[in-house]
């Protein structure tokens, strides 16, 4: 009698557990600006799967932005000058994703996502 309660919670946790799993989606930061002070995203390239967020963080150097050709409704134009500005894009169809920084595109401040 006891075995079958236990059991029949186990069943129970064991199924929430899956279902919490398969719906969480995750959020990655990328800093604007590097701790060092170095003009590019940090990290520049980011791997999540569908469903996640990537937070864009303004953090050094400013002003930035992160345009994704192609891609208008992940793109943010607006620059960001306050360091702890932030936005957040929402990535649901696999593939990869190349931005840029255009204030900083000539000095190489491209990033990426890949989204699996
Ligand atoms: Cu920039």
């Amino acid at each position: 009698m006891l075995r079958s309660i236990f059991a029949g919670l186990f069943a129970i946790v064991l199924t929430l557990g899956i279902g919490i799993s398969s719906v969480s989606a995750k959020t990655v930061e990328v800093k604007l600006g590097t701790d060092a002070g170095m003009l590019a995203f940090e990290p520049s390239t980011v791997t999540i799967s569908a469903g996640d967020t990537v937070k864009f963080v303004n953090n050094k150097l400013a002003p930035h932005n992160a345009v994704f050709d192609g891609h208008e409704e992940l793109s943010h134009a607006d620059l960001a000058f306050a360091p702890g500005e932030s936005w957040e894009e929402t990535f649901d169809t696999p593939g990869t994703y190349d931005y840029y920084c255009e204030p900083h595109r000539g000095a190489g401040m491209v990033g990426k996502v890949v989204v699996e």
